[in-house]
């Protein structure tokens, strides 16, 4: 079992969302500014429904922390829901397709679609963007940088050429230029066609989907595992990836398009690194980093690089195809308000939820209680480095 463990509970119009997060090191200072600017990001985003105007996420801290600074004891907190009214909110009487109302009803047994999207809506995940955004705090002394952004949406791509102009221009270079993009994008030149394609959806009463890449860079090699299938970092990370709702497709680095090629064309060659060169010290780098950062499930020292395809969402003004629960007669699902996509959003996700399986495999191997034992662990593993 990882050595960090958390939980989320909560639904979408209950009084609040709660998380947990066990396992975190003593002695780090915890910036909750911070934990309150990544859920305001993930609030943002062209395309967005009248929710997000009626939600100001912010966490209450509940425990785990003495003069802000962990104890290494469980940290606690909620994120009040303002649009609060479970109660007051109707069943509705017909099932959406693409979203968990039919087999959730069907798996417990009643005709309450209420009872089953109240949980399986997307606003959990502004809890698990909350315990990330506290756990990636643990990796802040390593020089980690785990960063997402939106590639494509509603069919409209950002050009590559963009994207690498803004990731040559440093961290606070593609920070702000993604932060100040209504889709958190890293290409200004598509967002008009991106804007097009979101109001024509709305128009017509429809909905988008799209595609985000995280990267994480900065990793050392030999996080992760060969030796377990579930400890193999690929699994996790994609694993945790397709555990936000409308996920529908994983690939990291060269990803589907390596199936097509001859394996000279694939494998990234080995090369002595010059002096302090390679990563983190290490003798050897690769020439090309076409497996995305990972080889035999552990980190190669190279990027991660891993891209998410997000399904457009099931609530849609001009409602799905449905039949009604008592009297199977068809009907256009109902739809009371809902977002016309929501992949920026996403994206922020796709970056917590990365960034936290990355803090459990660097905790699995440099664990201590305190953040000084994680360090000291870390440094005489990179030491060792230089000489394999
Ligand atoms: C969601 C439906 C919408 C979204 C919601 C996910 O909520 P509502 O039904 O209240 O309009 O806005 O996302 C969030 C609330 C959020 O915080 O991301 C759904 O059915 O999954």
């Amino acid at each position: 079992m990882s050595r960090l463990r958390w939980t989320t509970a909560g639904e979408s119009h209950g009084a609040a969302l709660v998380g947990v997060l066990e396992g975190m090191p003593s002695g780090i200072p915890l910036d909750l500014e911070r934990v309150n600017g990544e859920l305001a990001r993930r609030q943002k985003g062209y395309g967005r429904g009248g929710r997000m105007r009626i939600e100001r996420d912010v966490v209450e801290l509940l425990s785990g922390t003495r003069g802000g600074i962990t104890l290494g004891s469980p940290i606690s907190f909620t994120i009040a829901n303002h649009d609060a009214t479970i109660e007051k909110l109707p069943v509705p009487t017909n099932p959406r397709p693409g979203h968990a109302d039919l087999a959730g009803c069907q798996k417990h047994g009643h005709r309450d679609p209420r009872a089953v999207l109240e949980r399986a809506s997307a606003r959990e995940t502004a809890a698990r963007v909350a315990i990330a955004a506290i756990a990636r705090q643990a990796l802040e002394p390593f020089g980690i940088e785990v960063f997402a952004h939106v590639v494509e949406l509603g069919g409209v791509a950002v050009s590559p050429v963009a994207v690498e102009a803004a990731f040559d221009s440093g961290v606070p270079g593609r920070r702000s230029r993604r932060d100040a993009s209504e889709f958190l994008a890293l290409d200004p030149a598509a967002e008009a066609a991106m804007r097009a394609a979101v109001d024509d959806a709305r128009e017509g009463g429809d909905s988008l989907g799209g595609i985000f890449e995280v990267r994480a860079l900065g990793l050392p090699p030999g996080l992760g595992s060969y030796a377990s299938g579930p400890e193999r970092l690929t699994a996790r990370v994609g694993g945790a990836l397709f555990s936000i709702p409308a996920i529908k497709g994983v690939e990291f680095g060269l990803g589907f398009e390596a199936a097509r090629r001859k394996g000279s064309a694939v494998h990234d060659p080995i090369v002595p690194a010059e002096p302090g060169s390679g990563p983190r010290g290490a003798r050897m780098r690769r020439e090309s980093n076409r497996a995305g950062g990972l080889e035999g499930g552990m980190t190669t020292g190279e990027p991660l690089l891993v891209r998410a395809a997000m399904k457009p969402i099931p609530t849609m003004r001009r409602g799905a195809r449905t039949v009604e629960f008592e009297t199977l007669e068809p009907v256009a699902a109902t739809y009371q308000r809902s977002d016309v996509t929501s992949v920026p959003a996403a994206s922020v996700v796709g970056e917590a939820v990365v960034g936290l399986v990355l803090v459990e495999a660097f905790l699995d191997k440099f664990g201590g209680d305190s953040i000084g034992e994680v360090e000291a662990a870390f440094r005489s593993y990179v030491q060792r480095l230089g000489s394999v």
